[in-house]
């Protein structure tokens, strides 16, 4: 059974996470109409994968005898200084997630909940993964810096490392 700070504190990084995926969802959406597609294909995946994580966390807490609450949340930005600053945003974001899980496991163990602790550590490694994913891309963009040619091709990779996106066209059947 969940104890009431730690579905609390869970209660509050589904929020964070779903408010990651609209964020994502949002940058995606601006990058399609300046003409980034393999990156929007990127961040929608990443939006996917934002919701993923919010539901995995719903489904702890009621699988633990709790009741996860889909949370009310600000709209994101809709539109973006430039193509760097979008990734700048991420990796802050994401930094905040970490922060936020972190605290989460910390919790955990003064709570002696190892369910829980269980539970968090994967958030933790996916954390290692993202940031670490993000700061790459912000690397390369150090060397490409404005270069309009060197952002086409980053672009195509993003694409590439997307993969198929279900659901990115209009045409895409229900
Ligand atoms: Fe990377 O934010 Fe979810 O966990």
């Amino acid at each position: 059974m969940i104890s009431k700070n730690i579905e609390k504190a869970l209660q509050q990084q589904i929020a964070l996470e779903a408010y990651s995926s609209a964020y994502y969802l949002s940058m995606a959406s601006w990058m399609d109409v300046e003409g980034f597609e393999g990156t929007a294909a990127f961040l929608y995946k990443q939006s996917d994968e934002e919701r993923m994580h919010m539901l995995k966390i719903l489904h702890f807490i009621n699988d633990n005898d709790g009741h996860a609450v889909v949370p009310q949340m600000d709209a994101p930005p809709v539109t973006f200084e430039n193509y760097h600053n979008c990734f700048q945003r991420i990796l802050e974001q994401e930094q905040s997630v970490t922060a936020s899980i972190h605290s989460l496991v910390n919790m955990s163990l003064t709570e002696k909940d190892h369910a829980a602790n269980n539970f968090l550590q994967w958030y933790v490694f996916e954390q290692i993964e993202e940031e670490k994913q993000v700061k790459t891309i912000l690397n390369k963009l150090k060397i490409i810096g404005n270069d309009g040619p060197g952002l086409y091709l980053l672009d195509n990779e993003l694409g590439k490392l997307a993969g198929p996106v279900i659901g990115v066209s209009a045409a895409d059947g229900a």
